[in-house]
């Protein structure tokens, strides 16, 4: 047997690890066995700062007292309450603090235990209340290329990920996609949202005229794209596709996952560009990341349509085991005092200069083609290596990792999103470690 700090190499087979290259992994294991604030312990005693907020999630830092505190009383004092049929205070606190907190007129929470959960339920409630309002015929989902909302059927669907979809069969039918906005040519090293592209939300047009309105249940998109390597959208983008979906009836979802409790330096991505759709889906940062669960806002509308019919029916037949877990909620609603007693969520804004200049600085460097950033999130797109992509961003992964560093990958990008209580200083050996990393690349 092994203890958490003392994991050796032939112990790691049954465990099929997710998006990872298992093999290499467990050749060679990388093993985190403690975290505090900003930095991990790996399980050879060495610290490592913490350049992704674990995976775009602990926002808040590492095992913060106060969340720390509120999961182990929880624990104690109610372990689990049957979700469906039955209610505990806390979930209800909590919905009552999202929305207190979202932007305005996203007055409903569903509870779920994950961003691919989430993302599930936001489409699911998109298609019935079309249905409900007697609009049956919309049962369309666009997404866009690029996009990435989970693993699920759904989010797969409406995804715009390759290797993420086509390993799996027919997916959803009736799903069309936008394209996506990143354009090297025109908006390489653009500091913030990149100049040229608003343009491409038309396109919404085009698609809602080759299938008609009426067929046509949501859109769904993330204010800024995460997984796919940072794409931030043009100026305008998101407000025409507000307009051209409210002309046409048609739900507007945005994915939050990653936008959401403050990575932008406002609350929500809805609130950094002044665009609020009708359903924000959010998980991640909603509980720090420390325990597993996501939020979905809806608008009043979308709710009280459902509640019609006579009062003791099921209202929607949708729900998880785990839908407001009493422990999830202790935890959310302990994230949320943290983020309020010190700022967090519009901290990444009084950052987001120190950040934007410290990557803007790595220009210049070897492979480097373009550097995006906004609010705390960063990305720096390499040059792949002929032939092998993903290999040259994977060894830069390795080697920061190796001198203290954890960076996300994703092809040959690698994008960073540090916990929100970064300071200067560790901004600056961000960007100093990656520097020596780039000089050194092959
Ligand atoms: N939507 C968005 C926009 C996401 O970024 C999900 C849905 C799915 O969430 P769950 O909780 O089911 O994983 C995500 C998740 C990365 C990375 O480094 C991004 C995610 C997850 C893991 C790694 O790009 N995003």
């Amino acid at each position: 047997m092994s203890t958490s700090s003392n994991v050796a190499p032939n112990d790691l087979s049954a465990f099929w690890m997710p998006f990872t290259a298992n093999r290499q992994f467990k050749k060679s294991p990388r093993m985190f066995v403690a975290a505090k604030d900003m930095h991990y312990t790996t399980s050879d005693g060495r610290q490592v700062l913490d350049g992704t907020a674990g995976l775009w999630c602990v926002n808040a830092g590492h095992a913060r007292p106060k969340i720390v505190e509120a999961i182990a009383k929880q624990a104690a004092e109610l372990d689990y309450a049957p979700a469906f049929q039955m209610g505990h205070p806390k979930a209800f606190e909590l919905a009552n603090r999202l929305v207190d907190l979202a932007p305005e007129g996203l007055d409903h929470v569903l509870f779920t235990n994950s961003g691919s959960e989430s993302v599930e339920t936001a489409l699911k409630v998109a298609l019935a209340y079309h249905r409900v309002k007697g609009e049956g015929s919309r049962f369309r989902l666009i997404g866009r290329e690029r996009g990435y909302h989970g693993v699920n059927f759904g989010g797969i669907s409406v995804g715009g990920i390759v290797p993420n979809r086509k390993m799996f069969g027919t997916l959803l039918t009736g799903v069309d996609h936008l394209p996506h906005t990143h354009n090297l040519a025109k908006n390489a090293f653009s500091r913030g949202e990149p100049e040229h592209g608003a343009d491409l939300a038309d396109e919404l047009e085009r698609i809602v005229g080759l299938h008609d309105a009426s067929t046509i249940a949501a859109v769904i998109v993330e204010p800024v794209a995460g997984s796919t390597g940072v794409l931030i959208p043009p100026p305008g983008y998101l407000k025409r596709l507000r307009e051209i979906t409210k002309k046409h009836g048609i739900l507007l979802i945005f994915d939050e996952v990653i936008t959401g409790y403050g990575r932008l330096g406002t609350p929500f991505g809805a609130d950094y560009f002044g665009v609020t759709p009708d359903i924000m889906v959010t998980a991640k940062g909603l509980t720090n990341g420390v325990i597993p669960m996501g939020a979905v806002f809806v608008s009043k509308d979308i709710h009280d349509a459902f509640m019609t019919g006579p009062e003791h029916v099921i209202e929607f037949f949708h729900g998880y085991t785990y839908s407001g877990n009493p422990i999830a909620s202790a935890a959310g609603l302990a994230t949320l005092e943290t983020y309020k007693e010190e700022g967090l969520l519009t901290r990444g804004a009084d950052l987001a200069k120190v950040w934007e200049d410290g990557l803007h600085s790595l220009k210049g460097l070897p492979h480097v083609i373009d550097i995006r950033n906004i609010g705390l999130v960063g990305a720096i797109e390499l040059q792949p290596i002929d032939g092998q992509p993903t290999k040259r961003a994977f060894s830069a992964f390795l080697k920061a990792y190796e001198q203290g560093l954890l960076i996300r990958t994703t092809g040959d990008i690698i994008a960073l999103s540090p916990p929100l209580i970064i300071s200067e200083s560790q901004i600056d050996q961000i960007i100093s470690t990656l520097s020596g990393i780039l000089k050194t690349l092959e």
